[in-house]
């Protein structure tokens, strides 16, 4: 949460360099502005945090109105600042680095929108989409009793550990019902101001504003190339626990079709992890580690597991946190009634190295990853914390996403688990190791479809392509087109389940953690290689090499100042995003998968989708005869019929 929109009066003083009529183009004076303005700015911006993180921290009527006030003079401060820029500056022909500064310092947001009502209404409509979701609960009457169950951590535990179909339909149901139907109007409307503002900014949209932030043309087709790459693993994956889950639920799961979306273990089957039991490869055998009973035993708490997250980070030779840092963060719900965004993020207060996490924490192992992807964005914060502010953010947005997924990566091997205390034994066993790829594709390969669609949503929602009409139906074709999963009931357009995604309220671009998933396994293998390892990249522990962490900060201390291309070089050595280490890192799983729903005859896809028959993983020979023969008997006996 960097640089959160809120603010002051104009700052005048930055008006006061040029007043002959024109814009100067004196870089040496326009150097002096800029950093006048960064002063200035980290003031407003920390303003501006300090009145959300009120609100984030304990919603009411009274922290609501204040964060939109805030919000409102910094969305001024913004916009006056733009204007002075153009005013007195010609940067055109000034530094690369000079010009990246003012490009980004004009291009203002949702400040654009010129009428004021119109950006009072914008501001308010965020506040209160966020404050729906935050809010939103599942309610059930038990023994004559009402019991209104939160979304962290009451449903996310009932659907992690239930297995009862009917149950986790009701949850899953629920919570669709709580959350969606109110937020519909309130997007609506909010799309159509969005773009407004987009379009001020010299966007087509809103979904063009975002891709912007990657700074390649090519951003849409890339990402689909590398999605292609991507799908026949995903393809495989889906149709392996395709079967089991019909093992486990009977008919209800057809073996050619989408699955249902609520046996997943998660909200919005974005990550399997949870239904690993039911998926397990060789359940005899150790592998699939999730030590959440280890944690329990013992006595792990949400502050422990922060050191834990943290001792990684400084193993590495990188960053600890600033005492403030454990004063002020929030790290499990509140106990004194008070409403809050449980929903995990990191915040960076632009001043006094003031960075903070707010997060509901449960002790499982799935947050113990959470707790390390959230100490990712706050490392960020510390190694640019030099930088102009400008210059303080990811070299592209799914970099931020990817710097704690990229230790928890070594986190969650097993040697390491069994390092730090939470696993007591380590077998060496390719049975063993294919139990623990398993249990990382739940996590990464199912989710990658998941982190592809939910911008193509929105990005055609912007443009207008999918109409407030159609929100839901085309929702759930993408999810079925991508994910291969379809609602358990019925949906209608009085729904919006796009809304019940926390993203979708809160404003979150998405395509983020796609690119995050991918980046990520090109920083593990190249880190992985700086501190020497040799065999499998899956074996593969970061853990205490500080010629890795010294590779990483370099990057980190980069901040956005550069193009990412540039960012990606200096850790990996390579310019461009590719799915290869995510492919060499799953390879001995790819081959298991294939072998496996081979055996099984597997129709790998979905209706919907174009079928392809499971690949014989020996011979492609084989699986073109096998293809290709009963179209040839068929041929073969309607000659003969005809002749006859
Ligand atoms: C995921 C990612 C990594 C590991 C496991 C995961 N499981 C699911 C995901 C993807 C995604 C999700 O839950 O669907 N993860 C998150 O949203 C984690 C929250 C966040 O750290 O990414 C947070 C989201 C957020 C953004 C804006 C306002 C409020 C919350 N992002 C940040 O806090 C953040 C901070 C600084 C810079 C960039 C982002
Ligand atoms: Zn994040």
């Amino acid at each position: 949460m960097s640089c959160q929109t809120s603010s002051v009066s104009a700052i005048l003083f930055l008006l006061a360099v040029s007043v002959s009529g024109t814009p100067s183009s004196d870089e040496t004076a326009a150097i002096a502005w800029l950093e006048r303005y960064n002063t200035q700015a980290q003031d407003v911006y920390f303003r501006s945090s300090t009145a959300s993180w009120a609100y984030n921290t304990n919603i009411t009527d009274e922290t609501q109105q204040r964060q939109v006030e805030v919000s409102l003079e910094t969305s001024q401060f913004i916009k006056e600042i733009a204007q002075n820029a153009t005013a007195l500056w010609d940067w055109s022909g000034m530094s690369f680095d000079t010009k990246r500064k003012f490009d980004s310092i004009t291009n203002i947001g949702s400040a654009a929108l010129q009428d004021q009502t119109k950006l009072e209404r914008l501001t308010n409509i965020q506040s209160d989409m966020r404050r729906i979701y935050s809010t939103a609960k599942v309610c059930e009457t038990v023994d004559g009793q009402e019991n209104c169950m939160d979304f962290e951590p009451d449903l996310t535990r009932e659907l992690a550990t239930g297995r009862d179909y009917d149950r986790l339909q009701f949850i899953w149901d629920g919570w669709r019902a709580s959350a969606g139907p109110s937020l519909r109007p309130l997007y609506q409307e909010f799309v159509s101001l969005s773009n407004e503002a987009a379009q001020a900014n010299g966007y087509a949209d809103t979904g063009a504003s975002w891709r912007s932030s990657y700074e390649v043309d090519t951003f849409e087709q890339d990402l689909e190339n590398i999605y292609e790459e991507l799908k026949p693993l995903y393809l495989n994956l889906h149709a392996y626990v395709r079967r089991k889950l019909r093992e486990t639920y009977g008919t209800r799961v057809g073996l050619t079709d989408p699955i249902p979306a609520h046996l997943f273990g998660n909200m919005w089957s974005q990550q399997w992890n949870n239904i690993f039991d039911l998926v397990e490869p060789y359940p005899n055998k150790p592998g699939g580690i999730d030590v959440t009973p280890k944690m329990v035993e013992l006595n792990y708490n949400a502050t422990h597991m922060f050191r834990v997250s943290e001792e990684f980070f400084t193993s590495l030779g990188l960053g600890a946190m600033p005492d403030t840092f454990w004063e002020r963060s929030m790290i499990v719900r509140p106990t004194d009634g008070r409403e809050v965004v449980c929903y995990a993020s990191a915040w960076d207060f632009s001043r006094d190295r003031d960075f903070r996490i707010k997060q509901c924490t449960d002790v499982t192992m799935e947050d113990l990853l959470t707790v390390h992807h959230e100490m990712g964005h706050i490392q960020y914060f510390i190694q640019y914390a030099d930088q102009p502010l400008i210059y303080r953010g990811g070299a592209n947005p799914g970099f931020h996403e990817a710097v704690g997924d990229v230790l928890a990566l070594s986190v969650a091997t097993p040697k390491h688990l069994k390092q730090i205390g939470l696993l007591d034994e380590v077998t060496e066993d390719p049975d063993a190791d294919i139990n623990f790829l398993m249990a990382t594709a739940l996590e990464k390969i199912a989710f990658l479809p998941f982190g592809y669609l939910i911008d193509q949503w929105r990005w055609r929602v912007f443009d207008g392509t999918i109409g407030s009409d159609n929100y839901n139906a085309e929702w759930w074709r993408l999810r079925t087109k991508y994910q291969g999963i379809k609602p358990p009931s019925t949906r209608d357009e009085t729904l919006f389940d796009p809304g019940c995604k926390f993203h979708i309220p809160n404003n979150t671009p998405y395509i983020r953690y796609f690119v995050s998933f991918v980046v990520q396994f090109q920083f593990h293998e190249a880190l992985c290689k700086e501190a020497g390892h040799t065999g499998p990249l899956h074996t593969c522990d970061i853990y205490r090499s500080t010629a890795a962490g010294d590779k990483l900060k370099a990057m980190l201390q980069m901040g956005e100042s550069q193009p990412w291309p540039d960012a990606m070089e200096a850790i990996t050595g390579q310019r461009s995003m590719t799915a290869s280490s995510l492919l060499k890192y799953f390879q001995p799983l790819t081959d298991w998968l294939k072998q496996k729903n081979w055996e099984n005859r597997e129709r790998l896809g979905w209706d919907a989708e174009t079928w392809q028959d499971a690949k014989d993983p020996a011979t492609s020979f084989a699986r073109a005869l096998r293809t290709t023969l009963p179209v040839m008997l068929l041929a073969l006996m309607a000659a003969m019929f005809f002749r006859c």
